[in-house]
């Protein structure tokens, strides 16, 4: 009579036994698939961009817009390399754009939302109306729609004249998307669309705490309004940080509206804008939805916990920096600065998984 076999040999044997019918055990991954905490594989990372401007320029030098369909840099986040994945779910990138040049017109599922961090004489045009980019206008392009960009200044070889190039940067829902195997995209025929509204029509159908008396909510769930000028949403800050308590954690702070739900701007995004009030020294906090910083104005400085392991990054203008999932976070700033973000936080809300937690 054979001797009885160790467990550890039954349970090796089973295994390889298994495995040729796509069989595994749940017992050996059950700790790591319902983890009792967030334990993202993202790190935080910081982009400087006195550092990345100059590569963003030699792309300029390197393929046309045109050639490139969108010239773009991608910020990965540094333990997802190849990916094309800032966090998880959210795609990051610096797109380019220079006098005289065309983004070709093209539509795709994935949602993406612009933010301006310099230079001005560009446009997006976005189903059949164009809007201006302007340095801190947060802009949307929505699922499925068409939409091309493009710089009517001079071309930059014309010395007498002042075009300049100008970057944004792109936020889209392109790992979710993939995740869910959803994306469809197609290019137009056209390179730039047809123009059919005017500029500001969308801001004054929309943008003023009004809406036509009959209306359909024009792009689903995501806001009917394109862009979302700077001006106004500085303007508010400044104003609160004036006349109304300030957050210990936050500083100032404001979520961009759909009008038409109150919710977020589009489905798969939240995005903010906040100003941290000079000599603010904020308290930590956490939260599950993964974030994406562009900063506007002034310096400060974010110090990110996480995983055993800690991140100071002092920041300055037009500098980005990420913030994953579950990474405890405070935010400081000697002189005052106003910070732009963008997280996947509705989708955590739609499945009743957003978590908080403030220190
Ligand atoms: C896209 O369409 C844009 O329209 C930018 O500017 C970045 C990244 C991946 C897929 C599509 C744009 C993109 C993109």
């Amino acid at each position: 009579m054979n001797a009885p076999h160790p467990t550890a040999l039954l349970r090796e044997q089973l295994y390889r036994d298994i495995d040729p019918l796509n069989l595994t055990p749940l017992w050996e991954v059950l700790h790591a698939l319902v983890p009792q905490q967030p334990t993202s594989p993202c790190v935080p990372g910081l982009w400087k961009y006195e550092e990345v401007r100059p590569f963003l320029m030699r792309a300029g030098e390197a393929i046309t817009a045109e050639e490139a369909v969108r010239r773009v840099l991608i910020l990965e986040n540094p333990a997802l390399r190849g990916q094309s994945a800032i966090t998880q779910s959210l795609y990051a990138g610096l797109q380019l754009i220079l006098p005289g040049e065309i983004a070709p017109s093209h539509r795709h599922t994935q949602s993406a939302l612009r933010f301006i961090v310099e230079g001005s004489g560009a446009y997006t045009a976005v189903d059949g109306e164009r809007t201006s980019m302007r340095p801190g206008d947060f802009i949307i392009t929505p699922s499925w729609t068409w939409h091309d960009h493009g710089h009517e200044g001079p071309a930059m070889s014309d010395a007498s004249t002042s075009g300049e190039p100008v970057v944004w940067l792109d936020g889209l829902d392109i790992p979710m998307i993939r995740f869910l195997d959803a994306g469809f995209a197609e290019n137009n025929t056209s390179k730039s669309q047809t123009v059919s509204r005017a500029e500001g029509t969308s801001y004054a159908r929309y943008g003023h705490n009004m809406a036509p008396v009959r209306h359909d909510a024009p792009f689903g769930g995501t806001s009917p309004i394109f862009s979302y000028p700077y001006e106004r949403s500085r303007e508010a800050l400044e104003r609160l940080e004036r006349d109304a308590p300030v957050d210990a954690w936050d500083g100032v702070k404001l979520r961009y509206l759909n009008p038409l739900t109150g919710g977020s701007p589009m489905p798969t995004m939240a995005t903010f804008m906040q100003k941290l009030p000079a000599g603010f020294d904020g308290k930590g906090w956490r939260q599950t939805d993964g974030a994406v910083y562009s900063v506007v104005e002034g310096q400060g400085r974010a110090v990110i916990e996480g995983g055993g392991r800690s991140w100071t990054f002092e920041f300055a203008p037009r500098d980005h920096f990420v913030v994953p999932s579950w990474h405890t976070t405070r935010l400081s700033s000697e002189n005052g600065c106003v910070l732009f973000s963008f997280s996947d936080r509705p989708v955590h809300q739609a499945l009743g998984i957003h978590h908080e937690e403030r220190l």
